[in-house]
């Protein structure tokens, strides 16, 4: 909705929503001081009023007009803040079982997917490694475990308005499920050093029939590569012998 840019996980709606809220809220207030201001300048200006008065301010018809804006504003900011708690908590505290999980490791400059294969574990032989390119099933939940290798990094989804720092030393697990199936923008959004600009990356969204058959095909040459790494490890095990 916003710039057009697609919404494509199921709490992007919400995200946008408090974007709208925020805009609207701070936007009409905006537009009711401005509106005030020039009102002012032209209804005091020296022809029409040509003598100053000396108020205190103290006068309650002239305190209504401190407090009642004052109690407006407030009221949007509670507003405000009971609305963004609740998107919070539905994104950031709330982590819902998962139906796969994906390891995202951040870089200078590159991003790194480590996808569970076809048994669906992590740290499996038949993991799927992937540079750039992250490739997820629409419709499934999915738990990332945020990494960095080296300095502050930020994992940058604008479709799914999913953005999340990646701290070396930790891993950060968090969540998203896509709705829409498509190629789409990732980005690094923490200023990591000269190539920051060009770490961008792609996520792949299939059905969840193609995104198995993605799975199935790589994951077999990942077994493969690693019974042949297997082979070649007792091999050399056995010519030391
Ligand atoms: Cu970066």
């Amino acid at each position: 909705m916003l710039l057009s840019l697609p919404s494509a996980s199921t709490f992007s709606g919400d995200i946008d929503g408090l974007v709208v809220l925020v805009t609207l809220l701070t936007g009409g207030w905006f537009i009711a001081t401005q509106v005030m201001f020039f009102w002012l300048l032209w209804r005091f200006r020296a022809g029409a009023s040509p003598k100053s008065q000396y108020i205190t301010g103290k006068e309650p018809h002239l305190k209504r007009w401190i407090n009642i804006p004052h109690t407006l504003i407030l009221i949007c900011d509670v507003v405000i803040i009971v609305a963004a708690v609740r998107v919070w908590v539905k994104v950031k505290q709330t982590l819902p079982p998962p139906d796969d999980t994906v390891r995202v490791v951040g870089q200078q400059w590159t991003w790194t997917f480590q996808h569970s294969g076809a048994d669906g574990t992590l740290d499996t032989a038949d993991d799927v490694w992937t540079s750039d390119t992250l490739h997820v099933a629409q419709g499934k939940t999915y738990h990332f475990l945020l990494e960095s290798k080296d300095v502050l990094h930020s994992f940058f989804v604008p479709v799914f308005r999913l953005k999340q720092d990646a701290i070396p030393g930790r891993t950060i697990t968090g969540w998203f499920q896509a709705t829409k199936t498509g190629t789409y923008d990732i980005l690094c959004a923490e200023i990591c050093g000269i190539g920051h600009g060009i770490m961008g990356g792609r996520i792949i969204i299939d059905t969840p029939e193609q995104h198995a058959s993605w799975v199935q095909q790589h994951s077999t040459m990942a077994d493969a590569a690693a019974a042949s790494t297997d082979t070649t490890a007792a091999a050399s095990a056995g010519a030391s012998n």
